[in-house]
């Protein structure tokens, strides 16, 4: 049920890539260019990327340009548990970070890069939603590349989480856990690395002597934008009061900031996608 590209066999240095924020992180057409210039930013760090998603009946790793361009907002969102659905139902289905954590431990791909990770949504003490990406990576021994996690969360929460979850979070070049589209503010990381190789040392101790799971790589906006905040608490409020929930909330959010930011959100996100893709690849080609 997994069809895993031939690319992969003979090359070392592999960086997967997930769908969700290709079908359903950007406006209608967009997703499939922002996913296509990821794949060629790990090629240019010397890497070879897989995107990750479910077609034709089949969970697959390493999608064609044209099978990638089928991915729109009518893709399911699948995380962890609805990838076998998904597949025996025949849909097709754009991966979260855990979803394509889950495929990337059944296949051994050590590397993904994204845009941020899933989180504990604000309001979990009255409507516990946890994104399911976080018992995914402490479940797979694997480096996520992220702009840290999406401030539309309870970041402080998040983190704390990610404390008890046993993951480590590196802050790359940075002492602060990024907050998505702004450097600034976030809480302190477990620790600060400043290169691809020092990353790659952590990682094979974390899992070949410590045999522990997922290790969060944290890469702050290199254009940083401090005055969202405002937005995401319109934002949120927004889909409160349109009845928006669970898996819907994080797309919602994302394109109403697209929308009254003039774009600048928009911008910002296609930025740090690359960028994280780049930092991946580097972090790949160290591991091998
Ligand atoms: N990063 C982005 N855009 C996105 C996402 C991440 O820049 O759309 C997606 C990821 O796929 C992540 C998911 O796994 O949002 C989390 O959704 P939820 O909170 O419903 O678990
Ligand atoms: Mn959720």
């Amino acid at each position: 049920m997994i069809r895993v590209s031939e690319e992969m066999s003979g090359t070392a240095s592999v960086v997967a890539l997930e769908t969700t924020l290709v079908a359903h992180g950007f406006p209608p057409g967009e997703g499939v260019e922002v996913g296509l210039e990821a794949e060629r930013r790990v090629r240019a760090a010397g890497a070879v990327p897989m995107t990750v998603g479910v077609l034709d009946g089949e969970i697959v790793v390493g999608l064609t340009a044209d099978e990638l361009s089928r991915f729109d907002a009518g893709a399911r969102k699948v995380g962890p548990r609805d990838l076998a659905a998904c597949a025996a139902q025949d849909a097709v289905g754009a991966t979260t970070v855990g979803g394509t954590l889950a495929v990337m431990r059944a296949c051994g791909i050590a590397v993904m890069g994204t845009g941020g990770l899933g989180g504990v949504h604000r309001g979990w003490n009255e409507n516990p939603d946890v994104s399911a990406d976080l018992a995914q990576l402490a479940a797979t021994p694997a480096v996520v590349v992220s702009s840290g996690v999406k401030s539309l969360l309870d970041v402080a929460a998040t983190t704390e989480v990610l404390e008890t979850l046993g993951v480590p979070v590196l802050g790359f070049r940075t002492d602060a856990l990024p907050l998505f589209y702004s450097a600034h503010g976030g809480p302190p990381v477990s620790a600060r690395v400043e290169t691809a190789d020092e990353v790659a040392r952590i990682a094979v101790t974390h899992w070949t002597e410590l045999e522990s799971g997922g290790v969060l790589v944290a890469r702050p906006p290199d254009e940083s934008l401090d005055d969202v905040e405002p937005l995401i608490a319109d934002a949120l409020r927004a889909a409160d009061e349109e009845g928006v929930r669970g898996q819907q909330v994080t797309p919602f959010v994302l394109s109403f900031l697209h929308r009254w930011s003039d774009g600048r959100t928009l911008r910002a996100n296609r930025e740090l996608v690359w960028a994280n893709a780049e930092l991946a690849g580097e972090i790949a080609v160290a591991l091998a």
